[in-house]
């Protein structure tokens, strides 16, 4: 349970951004884990740091320069006209052209490319960047609320001196867009869990496992509704043993996606803060070089309170940390019980029931065992 160096990225403006009235999309909740944490005494425990802005230049490493200038000049009363009547570059009501669309980007991108050299220069073992993690965005388009794909961004960072790095996104959603960017290359090994059916983006079958070089390197763990804490390490644990037996990375990049709680309004899992938590325990006692990101998550009090326990956990002290929350900025956001939990509902668990979760994991393991070691 040694100490590890903590990095955590975070600027100050994020939490002002809107997606628009009624969007699920929330910023504001990125500032009310960092007002948590912060009452929890945690930013003193770590480097606490604001990143440097992404630049156009610097996100063309991923996305077409088309796009990216597109996305720096959009404003609401442009939008219509530099999106061909919303034909090209973003998706409908997901993806409005909000007032600061493109600097809370790069914010977002800025701090996962930070977070990314933080481990490559070896200054810190675990970076954080809740405002990280939009997974769905696309080389030429937005998709999904997320505009910049930070987190292809910072993988690429990686690469420039890791030979392999593991993605492992525990988001509600299938990864679609890091799967799409790192398809046919076996420097990146990709690994959603992820509700599938009838639900967006439709993508992330088990038939879905790479192309080319990239042939067996990228694995899917489609769910089923209400998923609970002991399912869902029965999946994560043996797949993500074998894939770190298998692939042995230089570094993990995890997507925290707390869509994947009970009782989000966009999720369908089971899962309680504990159990969200227990992939970042899990990963941090690998001693492997990781970051932690954002994602989805619109039930806004959990992700505050998950994103708070998952930073402690980053830290190696959430065994010391007082349930009862301390008083902040926003106490009376989780009443009733101002307690710091994500309690499970009484759904059923539909993985169990049919057996398609040892299924799904016979599956995973199978193809696992297709890399030669
Ligand atoms: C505006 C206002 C937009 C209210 C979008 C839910 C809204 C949704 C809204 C919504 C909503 C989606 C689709 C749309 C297929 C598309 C950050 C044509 C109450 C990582 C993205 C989900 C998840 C997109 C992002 C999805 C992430 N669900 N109310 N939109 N249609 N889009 O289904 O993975 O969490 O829902
Ligand atoms: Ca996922
Ligand atoms: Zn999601």
């Amino acid at each position: 349970m040694s100490k590890k160096r903590v990095a955590y990225y975070y600027d100050g403006d994020v939490g002002a951004f809107t997606y628009g009235l009624g969007h699920p999309m929330k910023p504001h909740r990125i500032r009310m884990a960092h007002d948590l944490i912060a009452s929890y005494d945690m930013l003193d425990k770590m480097h606490v740091l604001r990143p440097k802005r992404a630049t156009p230049e610097t996100m063309t490493s991923f996305h077409t320069d088309e796009y990216i200038h597109f996305l720096s000049r959009v404003t609401p009363e442009t939008a219509e006209e530099l999106t061909f009547h919303g034909t090209r570059f973003l998706m409908g009501e997901d993806n409005p052209a909000f007032e600061g669309v493109f600097e809370f980007c790069s914010i977002s991108a800025g701090g996962s490319i930070a977070a990314a050299q933080r481990l490559t220069s070896g200054a810190a073992d675990i970076a954080i960047n809740w405002a990280g993690g939009l997974h769905h965005a696309k080389k030429r388009e937005a998709s999904g609320f997320c505009y910049i794909n930070d987190i292809v961004l910072g993988i690429l960072e990686l690469l420039r001196t890791y030979p392999r790095v593991l993605y492992i996104d525990i988001d509600c959603h299938h990864g679609d867009g890091v799967e799409e960017a790192f398809y046919t290359t076996d420097r990146v090994m990709t690994c959603s869990f992820h509700k599938f059916g009838e639900y967006f983006p439709g993508t992330g079958t088990q038939e879905d496992r790479g192309r080319e070089e990239g042939r067996n390197y990228t694995v899917n763990v489609p769910l089923k509704d209400g998923i609970t804490d002991e399912s869902f390490r029965n999946v994560f644990e043996p797949i993500v043993s074998r894939i770190l037996e298998v692939y042995r990375p230089s570094a993990v990049v995890l997507q925290c996606g707390a869509d994947s709680l009970a009782g989000d309004k966009l999720g369908c899992f089971n899962i309680t803060m504990q159990g969200h938590a227990h992939c970042v325990q899990f990963l941090r006692a690998t001693n492997i070089p990781l970051i932690l990101l954002g994602g989805g998550g619109y039930t806004t009090k959990n992700v505050a309170r998950t994103w708070t326990y998952e930073t402690a956990c980053a830290l190696g002290i959430e065994d010391d940390i007082d349930l009862n929350l301390p008083w902040n900025e926003y106490f009376e956001w989780f009443g009733p019980r101002y307690r710091l939990e994500v309690p499970e509902n009484n759904m059923e668990d539909l993985n169990v029931r049919d057996g398609s979760l040892d299924k799904v994991r016979r599956t995973a393991l199978q193809q696992l065992a297709q890399i030669g070691g």
